[in-house]
Order: structure tokens, then C-alpha cells, then sequence
């Protein structure tokens, strides 16, 4: 197949999981052109199966704001034209599945089939605001085939978007060698000061993460048990957190890390994992976590349980407790067989459900079953 993928070339999952599944579709012999606005952060281009288009947003003085979705249309339209693209599977509903219908209409007669998959504020916090409402429920009941991260958004979609498409469950998923590579690895315990036990978060620091919780958990535990908290990943919180921790005295265990492009490298060998968000379709970092045998505390919202199981790799608390979260954390500190029990079997389900293989051939089925009409 020939194939355009679309996604943000961010730090965030959507724009991961893209890259991740463009590499592994061309190493399994598809034609893959990637297009985004900057060149995503995982994408190593050491395959010739693989390329990449920069959709190049030209700044006239007349625009406060450039029509990004017109130039990702165009440059679809190139890409799609001159490699006769079968589909493009766009990540992240906003604008990327109206660019692309967009590209189709312009193509035709020249066929170009749409897959869109929705990765969560695509739905819940940006696609359902009432200024992109109509747009973003247009491009997806347009779309040839929609997937959702979790069964979770696919609900939500339903709710809150209004669409009556078919909308397939795709869950994300992470490359088992990547973590087989640093199994065994100091990572994180490189952080800590005499036996310190290593908290983590990762996140692109925005309100939706709760980056306060992750702290205030962590104070908590820190009460009674000698750790350090690693805070992976930037982004607009991030400022408001380190004054916090100047304020409260607490900077000295905490360590900014910044982005990483390999997280499995501080992720094992690190004693819990923390994600108390306000929402989360799917939790990506939760996934790279039980994938490195770390269980994760994490709140009972969207698609997160669908990840973590509660009581079994991992504990799930109401959004905002950061007592029980804490409480949690101290209890799987404390007792190490369990908590190592709990790094397995978070390591065994993230295997078994969420391997590259399995979902990369789901998204095959679907580009199948989109082509044969
Ligand atoms: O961060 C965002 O606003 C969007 C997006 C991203 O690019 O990281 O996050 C969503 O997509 C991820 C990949 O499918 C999911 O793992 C995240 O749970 C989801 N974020 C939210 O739902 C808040």
C-alpha cells in the first residue's frame, strides 16, 4: 500500500503513536510518507520505505493566524498526487480529518481514501468546543474508516461529537524491542541519592495532566519514605510547578528532566509511576511504564483503566485524591514483592494486548477493508 500519515510532530502521543506505526508499516514493506509541520521528534528516516514532507505554513502580514489546515490540505493534495497515495491515515481529528477530506475532494476523480484516528482532546476538549464543533463532527463523518484510542473515546465521541460512524477501538501500542533493549538497566536509580526509591511522571505539563497532584503525591510519601520524583517532559505548567517546589523547599528532590526522546531509558528501573489527570483517552506514558515493569498510580478517568488494571500492575483513585494516590504509592513502597509483582504482570498485559504486531495489523485490516470499499 501506499500510504500519507498525518500527525503533530510533538512530544504528545498522538504525533508518537503515528511515527511509530509509520516506521513500523514501512519496515513491513508499505510505502510511508509522513506529513507534518515539523519533522516528529521519533522519526529516524533510515528507511526506504519511508519519507517525510514538510507542510510549510507560508506568514503573510495580512494573518494574525495562517491557515495551517489549507496548506496541510495542499500539501496532501501534492503528496497524495504525485506518489499515488491509496489513503492517508490522519492522527489528531483537528483540522488534520477536514484537511484530508479536503485533499480528497480536490484529488478526484484520483481516489484517496481517509482514516482518521481520534486520540482524545481531538474530542474532549478541543474538537467538542462549540467553535470547532461543526468542523470537526463534519471530518469525521467523513472519513472512510474512524479508530479510537480506547473504547472510552469511541463513547465519548458518540456523546459529544454526535457521529454515526462505525468507529473501530485501536488501542495505542509500543515496540516491545525498545523496551527488551533496556531491560535490566540502572535508568532511573541513576537519579537517586542514598537508596532513594524514584517517583515519575511524564507529561507535556498542560492543566489536563495535574502536574500539582504529582507533586503533592509525592510530598506525601516523601513523609515517610526517602524517594525522588524525576518530572519528564515540558510544556506550559511547567514554570507554576517549579515555583511551587522553590516555595515549598521541595526542589531539592525534585529533578526537571526536560524532554526525552527515549523515555524507556529513565522509565526502568524507576519505582512507580504517577499520572493523576484530569482525562486521558488512552495514558501512552502508562503504557511505556508497565512496559518497563514500573506499576503506575494513576486516576480512574477515560481510557486509563482500559490500561492500568486496579490492584493488578497498578492503583486507580478519583481525580483529585491525592491522599489515596499517595496512599497507594506508600503501600506498593513498602512491600517490594508486590510491587515487583505488579511491575510484571503490567509488563505481561502490555505484551499480550498493546504489542506493535497486533495493532499495526488491525490498522492494516482497516486499510484493506477502506480500499475494497
Ligand atoms: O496532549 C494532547 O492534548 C493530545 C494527545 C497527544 O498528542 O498526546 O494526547 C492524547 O493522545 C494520546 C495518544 O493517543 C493519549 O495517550 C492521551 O491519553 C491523550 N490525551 C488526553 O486524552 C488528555
Amino acid at each position: 500500500m501506499r500510504i500519507g500519515i498525518s500527525c503533530y510532530p510533538t512530544w504528545g502521543g498522538s504525533g508518537i503513536v503515528a511515527t511509530e506505526l509509520a516506521m513500523a508499516l514501512a519496515a513491513g514493506g508499505d510505502e510511508v510518507h509522513v506529513v507534518s509541520y515539523a519533522q516528529p521528534s521519533r522519526l529516524e528516516l533510515v528507511d526506504p520505505n519511508l519519507s517525510y514532507h514538510e507542510v510549510v505554513v507560508p506568514h503573510y502580514p495580512l494573518f494574525d493566524y495562517p491557515p495551517y489546515s489549507l496548506a496541510l490540505a495542499t500539501k496532501l493534495v501534492e503528496v497524495a498526487r504525485h506518489n499515488r497515495l491509496d489513503l492517508v491515515h490522519v492522527h489528531y481529528a483537528v483540522p488534520n480529518a477536514v484537511s484530508a477530506v479536503l485533499a480528497r475532494q480536490i484529488l478526484a476523480p484520483q481516489p484517496l481514501k481517509v482514516v482518521t484516528t481520534l486520540h482524545g482532546t481531538d474530542i474532549t476538549l478541543v474538537g467538542n468546543d462549540p467553535n470547532y464543533l461543526e468542523t470537526t463532527r463534519w471530518g469525521i463523518s467523513q472519513s472512510d474508516a474512524v479508530t479510537a484510542v480506547s473504547e472510552a473515546l469511541r463513547k465519548s465521541t458518540i456523546e459529544r461529537i454526535g457521529v454515526e460512524n462505525r468507529i473501530d477501538v485501536v488501542p495505542n501500542f509500543i515496540d516491545p524491542r525498545r523496551f527488551e533493549r533496556v531491560r535490566g538497566n540502572q535508568g532511573a536509580q541513576r537519579w537517586a541519592r542514598d537508596g532513594e526509591r524514584i517517583l515519575l511522571h511524564i507529561s507535556n505539563f498542560r492543566p489536563v495532566k495535574r502536574v500539582l497532584d504529582v507533586v503533592r503525591v509525592f510530598e506525601r510519601v516523601r513523609e515517610r519514605i526517602p524517594c525522588r520524583l524525576l518530572l519528564v517532559g515540558d510544556g506550559p505548567e511547567r514554570a507554576q510547578i517549579e515555583r511551587y517546589c522553590r516555595e515549598c523547599d521541595t526542589c531539592d528532590a525534585i529533578t526537571f528532566v526536560g524532554n526525552l526522546p527515549v523515555v524507556e531509558e529513565i522509565l526502568v528501573g524507576a519505582d512507580l509511576f504517577l499520572l493523576p489527570s484530569e482525562t486521558e483517552s488512552f495514558g501512552l506514558a502508562a503504557l511505556e511504564a508497565l512496559s518497563c515493569e514500573v506499576p503506575v498510580i494513576a486516576t480512574r478517568v477515560g481510557g486509563l483503566p482500559e490500561v492500568v488494571v486496579d490492584g493488578e500492575n497498578g492503583f486507580l483513585r478519583d481525580v483529585g485524591d491525592v491522599e489515596a494516590m499517595a496512599e497507594a504509592a506508600i503501600s506498593l513502597l513498602e512491600n517490594e514483592e508486590r510491587r515487583r509483582e505488579f511491575g510484571e504482570s503490567g509488563r505481561r498485559r502490555a505484551l499480550e494486548l498493546f504489542s506493535e504486531a497486533k495493532v499495526v495489523a488491525s490498522y492494516r485490516e482497516i486499510y484493506q477493508r477502506v480500499l475494497a470499499g
